[in-house]
C-alpha cells in the first residue's frame, strides 16, 4: 500500500501506517538528541518507524530510501546529509507515490515537488545570531580580532548557511577576520584535530566559531592542551545548545551558544498525520529556537530535554 493510498482511499488507522526515516548518523550530541525525539514522537503516536543510521554517508541514506520505496512505506522522512545529489532517488520515491519529508537539512533540487515539506531550522539565521554575538564583543576593537572557523561537514546545509550567516553579519567589521576555516565534521574528534592543526599556524587566534557544539567541545579539549584557558584566552562560540555545551557555557569554556532545536518529532507526526488525511502540510517548517549567555544557560540546564 504506497503513500497515494490516503488520496485514493481516505486515511488510514494509525496503526496501519508506516515511515521510512533515513538518519544522517551518529556523529553528535545534537543528532542522537534527534534520532531520540523522533523515535519517541513516533512511539507515542501508534505509527510504525523503520529506521536507519547512515553513518553520515549519503550513499547509506540513498540505499535506506531506496529500501523504503521497495516496501512501499507510506511516507519517507529523512535529513539529508549533503544539499546535492538527491534528484534521482526522490523522483523515484515521487514515480512510486510515496511523499516525502525533509526533516533538519535541506537538499539544493530545483524541483520542489520532490518532497512535500521541510521541516527544520533556518542556518542561515543562526549563522547571524553567532556573527551578531561577535560583532558586539569586539565593538571597540582596535586591533584586528583573528577568528578560526571549524565548520560542519562539507556540503551540508548546516556548513553551507551557518557560514554565510556568519560572514554576512561580520561583514560590517573589518576588523574581524577569518583567518582559518576548516571542517571538522560535526565530531568533537574532528574539532579538536582541527583546532589543535589550527592552533600551531595561528598561535594568536582570539576565537573560534564552531558550527555545532561538539566541534567546540573539541576545541575546548585542543586549547587546554595548547595549555591555554578556554572561553579567556580563546573566546567559542558555538551551535546547538545540547546538554554538553550549555555545561561547558555555564562553566565558562564557551561563551555564547545559538540553539538549534532537535526535538522535531511532534511535528514530523503533525506532517505524517495531515498527509495520512490527504491535506497538504506547509511545504516549509522553521523550528522556534533561541540563544544563550552563560547565565541564561546556568538557568536554563536544570530543566533541559536533553
Ligand atoms: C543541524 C544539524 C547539525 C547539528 C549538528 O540541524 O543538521 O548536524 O548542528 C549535527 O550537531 O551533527
Amino acid at each position: 500500500c504506497s503513500g497515494t493510498s490516503a488520496a485514493s482511499d481516505g486515511p488510514k488507522p494509525l496503526d496501519e501506517l508506516v515511515v521510512g526515516f533515513a538518519q544522517v548518523g551518529a556523529e553528535s550530541g545534537w543528532r542522537t538528541a534527534n534520532t531520540k525525539d523522533i523515535q519517541a514522537a513516533f512511539e507515542d503516536a501508534g505509527i510504525e518507524l523503520k529506521f536507519s543510521d547512515a553513518q553520515q554517508k549519503q550513499e547509506n541514506q540513498i540505499k535506506a530510501i531506496r529500501s523504503y520505496i521497495q516496501q512501499q512505506v507510506d511516507v519517507i522522512a529523512f535529513s539529508p546529509v549533503v544539499e546535492t545529489g538527491w534528484d534521482a532517488v526522490l523522483n523515484e520515491a515521487k514515480a512510486a507515490g510515496i511523499p516525502v519529508v525533509l526533516t533538519d537539512r535541506a537538499v539544493d533540487s530545483a524541483d520542489d515537488s520532490l518532497y512535500v515539506s521541510f521541516l527544520g531550522s533556518d542556518f542561515i539565521e543562526e549563522g547571524k545570531k553567532a556573527g551578531q554575538w561577535v560583532l558586539d564583543e569586539y565593538a571597540d576593537a582596535t586591533e584586528p580580532v583573528k577568528i578560526i572557523q571549524l565548520e560542519g561537514t562539507t556540503g551540508a546545509a548546516p556548513a553551507i548557511d551557518r557560514a554565510e550567516g556568519f560572514a554576512d553579519v561580520i561583514s560590517e567589521n573589518p576588523n574581524l577576520e577569518v583567518v582559518a576555516s576548516q571542517t571538522g565534521d560535526f565530531t568533537r574528534a574532528g574539532g579538536k584535530q582541527v583546532t589543535e592543526a589550527l592552533l600551531k599556524s595561528n598561535p594568536d587566534v582570539d576565537l573560534i566559531y564552531a558550527h555545532n557544539d561538539d566541534m567546540g567541545l573539541g576545541a575546548i579539549e585542543a586549547i587546554e592542551a595548547a595549555g591555554l584557558v578556554p572561553g579567556k584566552d580563546i573566546k567559542i562560540v558555538t551551535v546547538d545548545a545540547v546538554h554538553d555545551g550549555m555545561q561547558a557555557l555555564a562553566d565558562g569554556k564557551i561563551n555564547f551558544i545559538v540553539e538549534c532545536s532537535p526535538l522535531l518529532g511532534k511535528q514530523l507526526i503533525d506532517i505524517v498525520k495531515q498527509i495520512n488525511d490527504g491535506e497538504t502540510p506547509e511545504k516549509r517548517i522553521i523550528t522556534d529556537e533561541t540563544t544563550f549567555t552563560q547565565e541564561q544557560a546556568i538557568e536554563a540546564l536544570p530543566t533541559r530535554q536533553y
